[in-house]
């Protein structure tokens, strides 16, 4: 447990990245919310995934929880709850309800800025890194100051991502989650087999998803 005082120390951090590792998860940053904001605690720090580290752990636990609804959330939840439970956190994840502000959050906690497509790029793990949940602490962190990475979009001049979706789900004005859906639903084989071919169509692309795991994604967005 942190001391009650008012700033937890990097050795409550460290033991949280520690217990992540072992479960092939990583602390995505954090930060304090500014006094007065309209916060639902003192400080986060973002837990998550870049690529699928946490693929390996995940496949294991299921392995001998078949049938469990959810089964990456309820996953996320026993690791997480558990690391909340032993610094004296609360866990928040990024299903429920009402929707935390997660992309806002990340922003925040590692400098990140939206790809044209919505989710937001990484210097490193490009599109495909995830959050699996939030730590809300009521006491200050001793964190320093959020870092500043390079943002690949700005020198993507091509911008594949932006012409690859069957059904030009993306455009100036956003995202069309309907034409999306309904193609997934219908025709896009390749999207349910294979993942979004938008997202798969950005080069930086070292930390891309095994099919697997892709797969995994597109059968809980296709039954969500
Ligand atoms: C609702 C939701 C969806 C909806 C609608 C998305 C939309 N139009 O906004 C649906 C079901 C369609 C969806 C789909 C996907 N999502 Co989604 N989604 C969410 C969820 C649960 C809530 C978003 C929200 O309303 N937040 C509340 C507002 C107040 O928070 P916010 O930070 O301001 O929200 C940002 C987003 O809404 C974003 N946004 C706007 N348009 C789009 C479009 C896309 C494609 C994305 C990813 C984000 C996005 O803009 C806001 C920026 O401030 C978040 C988790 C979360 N709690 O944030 C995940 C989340 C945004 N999704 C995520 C992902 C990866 C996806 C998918 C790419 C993966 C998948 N296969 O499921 C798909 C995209 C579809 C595809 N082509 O594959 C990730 C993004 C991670 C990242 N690296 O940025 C998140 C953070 C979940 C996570 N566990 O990490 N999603
Ligand atoms: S294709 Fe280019 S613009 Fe699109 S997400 Fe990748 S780097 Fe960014
Ligand atoms: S999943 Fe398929 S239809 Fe949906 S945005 Fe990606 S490429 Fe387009």
């Amino acid at each position: 447990m942190p001391s009650p005082g008012r700033s937890a120390g990097m050795a409550v951090i460290e033991q949280i990245a520690a217990h992540l590792c072992a479960n092939g998860l990583i602390l995505r940053g954090g930060f304090n919310f500014g006094r007065g904001e309209d916060a639902p605690a003192k400080a986060v720090l973002l837990v998550g995934h870049g690529g699928a580290g946490h693929w390996p752990r995940f496949r294991a636990w299921r392995a001998h929880n078949q049938g469990v609804a959810d089964p990456l959330d309820t996953w996320s939840r026993q690791v997480i709850d558990e690391i909340a439970n032993d610094v004296g956190a609360r866990a928040a994840y990024p299903n429920d309800r009402p929707h935390l502000p997660f992309q806002q959050w990340a922003m925040r906690a590692e400098g990140l800025r939206p790809s044209p497509i919505g989710i937001l790029m990484h210097s490193e793990f490009g599109l495909w890194h995830a959050y699996r949940g939030a730590l809300l602490f009521d006491c200050m962190l001793a964190l320093g100051e959020a870092p500043r990475p390079r943002h690949p979009c700005d020198e993507c001049v091509a911008r594949p991502c932006l012409l690859a979706c069957p059904v030009g789900a993306f455009s100036a004005s956003g995202y069309d989650v309907m034409a999306c859906r309904s193609h997934v639903h219908g025709e896009g084989l390749n999207c349910r087999e294979q993942g979004c071919i938008a997202r798969n169509a950005c080069p930086h692309d070292a930390y891309r998803y095994p099919a697997e795991v892709q797969a995994f994604h597109m059968d809980a967005f296709v039954a969500g």
